[in-house]
C-alpha cells in the first residue's frame, strides 16, 4: 500500500485551511498570505480532487467589481490548469465587524438583509464554478447573554433566511443543495443549531426540506462531548449527509482543527469505516488548520497527512470488516440480529406471541454476555496494525 491519494478518493480542501496564516486570539499571523492559485496548484500536486472557498477567501472583502473579476479569472485558470474541481462553496458571515451579532439572526434587520444579499451573490459564483453544495456555518448566530437574543425569534429569522435562499436557487433553476454546519460555541458563547441533531430537527421546519442537509465537522461535535460517528450515522440514516468536514480534535476544548486522524484516532477509525460502508459518495473535505508553528513546508506536510491518514484508516477498516475472526465476533455480538426487524409479524403477532412475554425467560436473557470486548479488541488490533 502506498497510500497515495488520487482524484478518485475525492479529497477536497478549503482555501482557508492551507491558507490560514496562524492568527489566533493571542497571537499575530505566523505565515505570509497564500495566493489561492498557488493553493490550487499545491493541492493538485498532493493528489486532492477539489478545492472549496468562502467568498472572502477568493475575493478580499471590499474588492471592486474589476478586482473581483480578476481574482475569479486567476482562480479559474488555476482550476483549468490542474483539473481541480469546486464541489462546494460557502459565505463568510463572521469576519467583518458588521456580523458581530450574527448574520441571518442579527438583531439588526439591515444586517440580515445584507447577509442574504452577500450569500446570494456568492451562490451565483459557486454555481458558475460548478459547485453542487452550499455550506452555511452560522458562527456568529448566537449570544453571550440571556436577554440579548430571543432564541425563538432568531430561529424564525434563520428559517426565513434559508427559505429565501431555497426559493432563490429554485427560481434560478440551480442544481445546488445547502448543508448546514453545526457548532456549539466559538466564536459566540453559544451558537444556534449547536449539534447535528439540532440542525436535523431545524431542517424539517423549512419550506423545502429536501434542499437542506448537514455538514458535520469532527471537532465541532466533539467540542460538545458527543460521539461523531454516531452523529454521522444518524445523518446518513436521515438521508441528510450532504457534505462532511474532516479534522482532528482532542476532547472538549477549543476548536483545534488538527489534521485528520490527529486527536481521537479511534473515533477517526470508526468514522472512516462508516463513511466507506454507509453509501456516502460526496467529497472527503478537510477543514483543518495547520498549526501556527509550521512554515509552508509544514503546511503541505499537514495537508498530505490528512489524506494519508484517511487512506490508512480506510485500509485498516476494510481489513477489519473482512477478517473472518471479526465476522464471527460480530455474529457472537448479535449484530445481524439488530439488523432484523423486531416484529415482522406485526403488532397482532407480537401481542399473540406468548414467548415474547408470558413465557419469556427474563433471567436467562439477562445472564447472556454480549461479547463486545472481544470484538472491540479485534478492532483495536486492526487499528494498531498488528492484524491483517
Ligand atoms: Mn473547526
Amino acid at each position: 500500500m502506498n497510500y497515495r491519494p488520487t482524484p478518485e478518493d475525492k479529497f477536497s480542501f478549503g482555501l482557508w485551511t492551507v491558507g490560514w496564516q496562524g492568527r489566533d486570539p493571542f497571537g499575530d499571523a505566523t505565515r505570509t498570505p497564500l495566493d489561492p492559485a498557488d493553493s490550487v496548484r499545491h493541492l493538485a500536486e498532493l493528489g486532492a480532487y477539489g478545492v472549496t472557498f468562502h467568498d472572502d477567501d477568493l475575493i478580499p472583502f471590499g474588492s471592486s467589481d474589476t478586482e473581483r473579476d480578476g481574482h475569479v479569472k486567476r482562480f479559474r485558470e488555476a482550476l483549468d490548469a490542474t483539473g481541480l474541481v469546486v464541489p462546494m462553496a460557502t459565505t463568510n458571515l463572521f469576519t467583518h465587524p458588521v456580523f458581530k451579532d450574527g448574520a441571518f439572526t442579527a438583531n439588526d434587520r439591515d444586517v440580515r438583509r445584507y447577509a442574504l444579499r452577500k450569500t446570494i451573490r456568492n451562490i451565483d459564483l459557486a454555481v458558475e464554478l460548478g459547485a453542487r453544495t452550499y455550506v452555511a456555518w452560522g458562527g456568529r448566530e448566537g449570544a453571550e447573554s440571556g436577554a440579548a437574543k430571543d432564541v425563538r425569534d432568531a430561529l424564525e429569522r434563520m428559517k426565513e433566511a434559508f427559505d429565501l435562499l431555497g426559493a432563490y436557487v429554485t427560481e434560478q433553476g440551480y442544481d445546488l443543495r445547502f448543508a448546514i454546519e453545526p457548532k456549539p460555541n466559538e466564536p459566540r458563547g453559544d451558537i444556534l443549531l449547536p449539534t447535528v441533531g439540532h440542525a436535523l430537527a431545524f431542517i424539517e421546519r423549512l419550506e423545502r426540506p429536501e434542499l437542506y442537509g448537514v455538514n458535520p465537522e469532527v471537532g465541532h461535535e466533539q467540542m460538545a462531548g458527543l460521539n461523531f460517528p454516531h452523529a454521522i450515522a444518524q445523518a446518513l440514516w436521515a438521508g441528510k449527509l450532504f457534505h462532511i468536514d474532516l479534522n482532528g480534535q482532542s476532547g472538549i476544548k477549543y476548536d483545534q482543527d488538527l489534521r485528520f486522524g490527529a486527536g481521537d484516532l479511534r473515533s477517526a477509525f470508526w468514522l472512516v469505516d462508516l463513511l466507506e460502508r454507509g453509501g456516502y459518495d460526496g467529497s472527503r473535505h478537510f477543514d483543518f488548520k495547520p498549526p501556527r508553528t509550521e512554515d509552508y513546508s509544514g503546511v503541505w506536510a499537514s495537508a498530505a497527512g490528512c489524506m494519508r491518514n484517511y487512506l490508512i484508516l480506510r485500509d485498516r477498516a476494510a481489513a477489519f470488516r473482512t477478517d473472518p475472526d471479526v465476522v464471527e465476533a460480530l455474529r457472537a455480538a448479535r449484530l445481524p440480529e439488530l439488523a432484523r426487524p423486531t416484529a415482522e409479524d406485526g403488532l397482532a403477532g407480537l401481542l399473540a406471541d406468548r414467548s415474547a412475554y408470558e413465557a419469556f425467560d427474563v433471567e436467562a436473557a439477562a445472564a447472556r454476555g454480549m461479547a463486545f470486548e472481544r470484538l472491540d479488541q479485534l478492532a483495536m488490533e486492526h487499528l494498531l496494525g498488528v492484524r491483517g
